[in-house]
């Protein structure tokens, strides 16, 4: 028996942060080998907390996907701030993953400060990820540069999209995690229900195929996901915006732009749920929702804290 296997279960929270796009829904669903999250090459694509439980022989992982801190716009924004900054306090270690392709970005930053608030600091691992993009003597320049955010850090680099670099970065965050039970059954890998990851998936096509405000402007609707028996689950959704022009842009010519949406979200749902799905798309306006608070509440994003 080697150490590793002779050595106690452990298990514990990971808790994944770093500024929009860098990638940390993508490395959650490469750590898992399966997807259970949105990805989209447009910022501010998680919007909720979600939970991707990682469960080994002799440990068991939950890692927290949180959505990008940034500088914030909307109640929306400054909700999902205050959601990633709660998760914080959770973190037995945090994964502060930055995007080396892009070298520092002040949101960056932002991170730093958030971090060095904490009451009480966990071990930290920066993550620089995309480092198919660079070349190694890049990723050498990068890494001094995300070093001086926080000097002394440790620093594991990644392709959470090749995955490369993951064995190690697993490694070094199983060294943080305290003896105990696991939290969640084996075959447990998050804790969204089917219907909140397909809503997910919707939103992510739409912004792949919308552009600017347009995407960040949609919340998504599920008005039904009913079962079919055998020929698989029937789920109707609406893509809720915030103004008529947009309506007429997620719609677009002739129900091009709407048909287009519906087909990849289609696929990416039957690839997650591995069987044959029907789905039904629909637009409507609900003024200004980013705004308001009571909406927000309704479907369950987050709100910033005492306002
Ligand atoms: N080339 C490359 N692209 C990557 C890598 N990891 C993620 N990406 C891409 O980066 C974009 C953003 O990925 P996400 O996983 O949605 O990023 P995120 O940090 O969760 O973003 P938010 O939820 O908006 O905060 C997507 O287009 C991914 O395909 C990587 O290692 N290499
Ligand atoms: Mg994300």
């Amino acid at each position: 028996m080697n150490k590793t296997e002779s050595t106690e279960f452990r298990s514990g929270y990971a808790v994944v942060v770093g500024r929009p796009n860098v990638g940390k829904s993508t490395l959650i669903n490469a750590l898992l080998g399966q997807k259970i999250a949105a990805v989209s090459s447009k910022p501010q694509t998680t919007r909720l907390r979600q939970l991707g439980i990682l469960t080994l022989s002799h440990a068991q992982v939950i890692f927290i996907d949180t959505p990008g801190l940034h500088i914030a716009r909307h109640k929306l924004g400054a909700g999902m701030n205050a959601l990633a900054e709660q998760a914080l306090a959770e973190a037995d270690v945090v994964i502060w993953l930055v995007d080396a392709s892009q070298g520092l970005h002040p949101e960056d930053e932002l991170i730093t400060a958030k971090l060095a608030s904490l009451p009480e600091l966990p071990p930290i691992i920066q993550v620089l990820n995309k480092i198919d993009l660079i070349s190694t003597q890049q990723l050498e320049e990068q890494r001094g540069f995300f070093a001086g955010l926080y000097p002394g850090i440790n620093q594991v680099p990644v392709s959470a999209l090749q995955n490369s670099g993951l064995d190690r970065l697993l490694e070094e965050i199983l060294t943080h995690l305290e003896p105990g039970e696991p939290f969640y059954p084996a075959e447990q890998v998050t804790d969204y229900y089917e219907r909140e990851i397909a809503a997910d998936l919707i939103r992510e096509a739409a912004l792949e195929y919308l552009r600017d405000e347009v995407p960040h402007a949609i919340a998504v609707r599920m008005d039904q996901f009913k079962e079919r028996g055998d020929s698989g689950a029937l789920i109707t959704a609406t893509l809720l915006v915030e103004k008529e022009s947009q309506k007429g842009i997620v719609i677009g010519k002739g129900g091009e732009m709407l048909k287009a949406i519906g087909t990849s979200a289609r696929k990416a749902i039957e690839e997650m749920s591995g069987r044959k799905v029907f789905l039904e798309l629909r637009v409507k306006v609900n003024k200004n929702w980013r705004a308001n608070t009571a909406f927000l509440q309704g479907m369950g994003y987050p709100l910033p804290e005492d306002k």
